[in-house]
């Protein structure tokens, strides 16, 4: 084997080895009042829940945007979720507690797009909790602006 085909080889692996653990990736940690438990979302698990979109402005980017995710009561209601609030925590240690009502009121998106591309941690992602504000005049208030989590990563049900 020549130089050259061993380092195409040995970046063909770590390619291979890089898709296998973005795959394994758990995105999501659902804890608290579910059945069974805790469970963890990778992007193949969430992305199979059924697609939903949104079109919104949002108080922190200009104009509006299109986000793609599920909504956040089609996965409590498959995880059998009971409590009266959730707790829902990001990557830069935000935490907010967002009442049940709130998903059952309103189509509350949880996004993993935005405009198409995926939501990287730069940009808010790789999940934001997202509100139709646009659709609602009540939802436009800091009240409800707490709890558009970014980077969001656990939910614990309560
Ligand atoms: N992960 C995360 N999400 C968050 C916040 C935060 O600090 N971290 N701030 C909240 C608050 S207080 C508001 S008003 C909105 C907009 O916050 P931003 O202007 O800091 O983006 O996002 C909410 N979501
Ligand atoms: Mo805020």
């Amino acid at each position: 084997m020549t130089r050259q085909t061993g380092a195409t080889v040995a970046a063909l692996i770590l390619v291979g080895a890089a898709a296998v653990a973005e795959q394994q990736d758990p995105l999501l940690q659902v804890t608290g009042r579910i059945d069974g438990g805790t469970v963890s979302l990778d992007r193949t698990a969430l992305e199979a829940l059924p697609v939903t979109t949104l079109e919104t402005t949002t108080v922190v980017t200009d104009g509006t945007h299109r986000f793609t995710g599920f909504l956040m009561r089609d996965l409590l209601d498959r995880l059998g979720a009971g409590g009266d609030h959730v707790s829902a925590l990001a990557l830069n240690d935000y935490a907010v507690e967002i009442p049940m009502a709130d998903f059952y009121d309103y189509d509350v998106v949880v996004a993993y797009r935005m405009d198409g591309k995926a939501l990287h941690r730069a940009d808010k992602g790789p999940l934001w909790i997202v509100y139709p504000r646009d659709d609602h005049a009540v939802l436009q208030d800091i009240r409800y602006d707490y709890r558009w989590v970014w980077q969001l990563y656990q939910l614990d049900v309560r």
